[in-house]
């Protein structure tokens, strides 16, 4: 399958060897009162993403295709987490500290949650995650390796945070990754326009960005095709 409208020139992937990859799209950023709002952001920036991420996961839930979500998220005793990063500035709350969806950034806590809009089916994988990245710490690459998959779409939050840094560990073990561009969002909107361009610099030097229109298209076709 291609998808030809992308940067920074067609995505070629084979759908059953091809994960959808959903980064901690949770309340704790997406929402008033979680960890992106503690750290002083704009929060309602992130939400306009939701229609495009359903209209892909629907997609590929129909297909059968394999997706995946992250939740960035910490042991209720704190573990896991680095006093580097818990300690680090001065926001409202710091992880752990309890907020109006519960313990931040706390495994089981409400502010933890996926959205409802896009949350799990049974059967689908849920990477907990205690880094940015989503094979830090994480037996995401076992679980990649033993279901034969090559190529990764990435949809999620934040674009230069946590997408990104997965990005790049994908890149460096061997995937291919394709970033959608509308189901993807930054508090910062000069930061995602620059990550979308570092993705694609010197001849796609992490990945490829596409709208989802153009890999809804593309699955159409190979639908078509199949018959
Ligand atoms: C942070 C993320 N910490 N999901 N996480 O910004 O991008």
């Amino acid at each position: 399958m291609k998808v030809l409208q992308a940067r920074p020139f067609a995505f070629d992937c084979t759908p059953a060897q091809t994960a959808l990859v959903i980064i901690d799209m949770q309340r704790d950023f997406i929402e008033p009162g979680g960890f992106g709002e503690s750290l002083g952001n704009q929060v309602s920036r992130l939400g306009a993403i939701v229609p495009a991420c359903q209209r892909v996961l629907a997609a590929w839930r129909a297909r059968g295709g394999m997706v995946i979500h992250t939740r960035e998220s910490h042991a209720p005793d704190l573990s896991d987490c680095p006093p580097a990063k818990r300690l680090r500035g001065s926001p409202a709350l710091r992880i752990g500290d309890v907020g109006p969806m519960g313990r931040i950034l706390v495994r089981g806590e409400p502010g933890n949650d996926i959205i409802a809009a896009l949350a799990p089916l049974p059967g689908e994988v849920v990477i907990d995650k205690p880094g940015k990245g989503a094979f830090y710490a994480t037996g995401l690459q076992a679980l990649l390796s033993e279901r034969g998959i090559t190529s990764l779409v990435f949809m999620g939050v934040t674009t230069e945070v946590c997408v990104q840094t997965s990005m790049r560990e994908a890149n460096d073990r061997g995937y291919d990754a394709l970033l959608l561009e509308d189901c993807t969002e930054s508090y910062f909107s000069a930061f995602k326009t620059a990550t979308l361009d570092m993705i694609t610099a010197q001849g796609g030097i992490v990945g490829w960005v596409a709208e989802s229109t153009a890999l809804l298209a593309a699955l159409a076709l190979e639908d078509a095709r199949a018959g």
